[in-house]
């Protein structure tokens, strides 16, 4: 367990679980927790022990999004200066977005609660949500007269499409995680007692299997949206190239042929 304010991280058997851990607001994101989330993700991207990921929060919220407690000076009568919302966003929210898109593990989000705003995008940044059945979905920007951010606008309109997009981003309703599921932005819904149990054991299974070539579809299935198939036939030959190299590759080709259940090593 490392030592963090306001996240737990923990890495067991190949999985690491960072725990957003300010449940008395929700688990809001603060400067504190951006930082300690971004280390928390390096580490994740550095080990080689790490196989999967998870994401969840503690208390009754995944996260509330942008903790406004802590902006609140910005909003005093006589405040002095603005929050500079392009930087905040820059140096912030932005680096944890592309940090989990871009780490070549598989990203799984617990959702345990609400996830609002920032909470929001963030769950969206993973690669696989399970939700418990009580956790709902806020696009809570509008309510603050903010614009959805942190890759909303683009994973959202991705997962359930632009007329539902724009319904959920412009009336900010709640969205239950069943309905969000029939919507196709989470993957599982399961009852509230069982989410980690599910999770573990769902982590679990994505820490044994060939971690590196995992990442690499990773990649392909994120650059599919912008790219003709001409250049994805390119890109997924290149890809191939080098997930046939790797020994867990090899691993598993001769545990077809011997008949016997592979050992990947993630590499
Ligand atoms: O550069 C930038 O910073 C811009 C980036 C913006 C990104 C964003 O995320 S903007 C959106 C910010 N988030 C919100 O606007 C959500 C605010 N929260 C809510 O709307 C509601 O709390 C929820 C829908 C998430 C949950 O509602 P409910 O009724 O279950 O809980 P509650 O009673 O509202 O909240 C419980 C406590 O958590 C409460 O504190 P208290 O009264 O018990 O001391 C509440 O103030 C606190 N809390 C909840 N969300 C936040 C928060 N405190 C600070 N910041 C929050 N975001």
């Amino acid at each position: 367990m490392s030592s963090f304010k306001t996240i737990q991280s923990a890495v067991e058997s190949g999985v690491q679980i960072i725990t957003l851990n300010r449940p008395e607001a929700l688990n809001a994101f603060n400067d504190d927790m951006s930082v300690e989330l971004a280390a928390a993700l390096r580490l994740a991207q550095r080990d080689e022990a790490v196989r999967c990921l998870v994401l969840t929060g503690a208390g009754r919220a995944f996260c509330s999004g942008q903790d406004l407690q802590s902006i609140k000076r910005f909003y005093e009568a006589d405040a002095a200066e603005r929050l500079d919302f392009a930087a905040h966003l820059r140096s912030k929210y932005n680096p944890l977005i592309e940090r989990l898109r871009g780490l070549e593990k598989p990203v799984l989000a617990a959702v345990n609660g609400v996830a609002a705003g920032a909470g929001a995008s963030l769950a969206l940044a993973a690669d696989i949500r399970v939700c418990a059945r009580s956790a709902s979905f806020v696009m809570a920007f509008v309510h603050v007269g903010l614009v959805p951010d942190s890759g909303a606008t683009q994973t959202l309109v991705e997962s359930i499409g632009y007329a539902r997009a724009a319904e959920l981003c412009f009336l900010g309703e709640k969205l239950p995680a069943e309905e969000a599921q029939r919507c196709g932005l989470v993957n599982r819904v399961v009852e509230d007692a069982e989410l980690m149990t599910t999770v573990n054991a769902l982590a679990q299974r994505l820490a044994t299997l060939p971690t590196a070539a995992i990442g690499l579809t990773k990649r392909a299935l994120q650059r599919a949206r912008t790219v003709s198939l001409e250049s994805q036939l390119e890109y997924e030959a290149l890809l191939q190239a080098t997930a046939g190299e790797t020994s867990d590759h090899r691993e598993g080709v001769r545990a077809f042929l011997e008949k016997r259940r592979p050992q990947y090593v993630g590499k």
